[in-house]
């Protein structure tokens, strides 16, 4: 027997939240919005739109941490509206499109019905995609293609001609503690993360594309992030897959999954990693689980942040070089506050003349393996390169000295 349930998508906490949200919206001056979204509650797809564009408009209206927190919930209200209407027409890759951007701009009060959603449509979207057939066998080595003679010849001078980091076998909470957590000394550990389900299923593109492959994703396209050409887009996981595979190695259409709370928003991807153990030293809290993901020749330039962080290898290697936060006065940082955890080095080429003295600072580096993980103390400068197509995590955690809200 079929119910109409199986047509339609349940939205328990916007169900019973409906009246209160109008209600604020409307305080804080939404009464259009508020009158929009009613038709939209009542299955108007003109007005669901309309109302996720007015919400949309809101949380671009000036900086984001000045937009009221209402107009984020709305716009996942109005999501809402959007998906189950698209639902209901079949149209499975606009729900999760709509979906997605609810929970990536939205608010918090209506994410757990974005996501039982997002399990109803990626349900349907999977059962459709296997009725149809049309999920070809992937090539499985995408990520070994390496030639260290090749690879070298692409990292800044004087790479891995000096120190590099200590690597640790299955270092115990205790040595790291004592070794590097309290002196602030990075180290890899290895055979750390052999029971991550992760090792086992990330290097296959077909089990990333059904699990991940229909929803999407914020990505930023060009050289790296100082770089005048560089943009970010909004792609689905699939195509994002695809670029990572394609053979254009241009620097402008480079594309780099970075800096993105990949695991907030597609909970099956979640279930794949563990939080280190390392990441509870010092008494602090997590501040958050980062991906990043891209194809070989991903540049972060040379930065530092201000929390411990764990950056796990899962898939491909990555070169990384690390500099101590006492030297930070000798690595120009930006003058702009915006950017002012960033030198104004390219270390891919070093303009001598303009920062003197830069080629002959001491640093430490090394290749991250698969399956290693490398501590970064806060505020040591790091500068990463993929060599292969690559999937990293960082775990981000703060000690009690600055928790909660440094
Ligand atoms: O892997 C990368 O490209 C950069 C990682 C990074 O900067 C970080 O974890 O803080």
């Amino acid at each position: 027997m079929s119910t109409t349930s199986d047509a339609t998508l349940e939205t328990p906490i916007l169900d019973s939240n409906l009246p209160s949200l109008l209600q604020r919206v409307t305080e804080e001056g939404g009464y259009a919005f508020a009158s929009i979204a009613t038709r939209a509650a009542a299955g108007d797809a003109r007005a669901a739109e309309a109302a996720k564009d007015m919400a949309w408009e809101q949380l671009h209206s000036g900086p984001w941490h000045s937009v009221g927190p209402i107009w984020r919930d709305a716009y996942s209200m109005a999501s809402l509206h959007v998906a189950k209407l698209h639902f209901s027409s079949g149209e499975f890759d606009l729900a999760l499109r709509a979906l997605d951007m609810g929970l990536i701009m939205g608010g918090l009060t209506l994410r757990d019905d974005l996501n039982l959603c997002i399990r109803k449509v990626s349900a349907a979207a999977r059962a459709k995609e296997s009725g149809d057939n049309c999920c070809p066998q992937e090539k499985s080595e995408w990520y070994r293609d390496f030639n260290l003679v090749e690879v070298v010849k692409l990292l800044p001078v004087r790479s891995l001609s000096c120190k590099t980091v200590a690597k640790k076998c299955r270092l115990s909470l205790e040595g790291f503690l004592q070794e590097h957590f309290i002196s602030g000394s990075p180290v890899i550990i290895s055979d750390s993360m052999n029971h991550w389900p992760a090792i086992d299923t990330w290097n296959d593109m077909n089990y990333l594309k059904r699990v991940a492959g229909f929803r999407t994703v914020p990505v930023e396209v060009g050289k790296n992030y100082l770089s005048p050409d560089w943009k970010q887009e909004l792609i689905t996981f699939s195509e994002f897959l695809g670029r990572i595979q394609s053979s254009d190695r241009s620097s402008a259409n480079l594309t780099y999954l970075a800096q993105h709370q990949l695991f907030d928003q597609i909970q099956e991807l979640k279930q794949d990693i563990v939080i280190p153990d390392y990441c509870f030293a010092g008494g602090g809290e997590i501040r958050s689980l980062n991906a990043w993901f891209g194809p070989p020749g991903t540049v972060t330039p040379l930065h530092h942040d201000p929390h411990h962080n764990i950056l796990a290898q899962v898939v491909g290697k990555k070169y990384i070089r690390l500099y101590p936060a006492s030297l930070s006065e000798e690595l120009y940082p930006h003058s702009e506050t915006m950017l002012c955890n960033s030198s104004q080095v390219d270390l891919d080429k070093i303009d001598e003349k303009e920062f003197p003295g830069i080629s002959d600072l001491d640093f430490v580096d090394c290749v991250l393996e698969e399956g290693e993980m490398l501590y970064i103390p806060p505020k040591w400068w790091h500068y990463v390169r993929s060599l292969t197509a690559s999937f990293s995590v960082s775990f981000w955690w703060s000690d009690e000295l600055n928790s909660p809200d440094s």
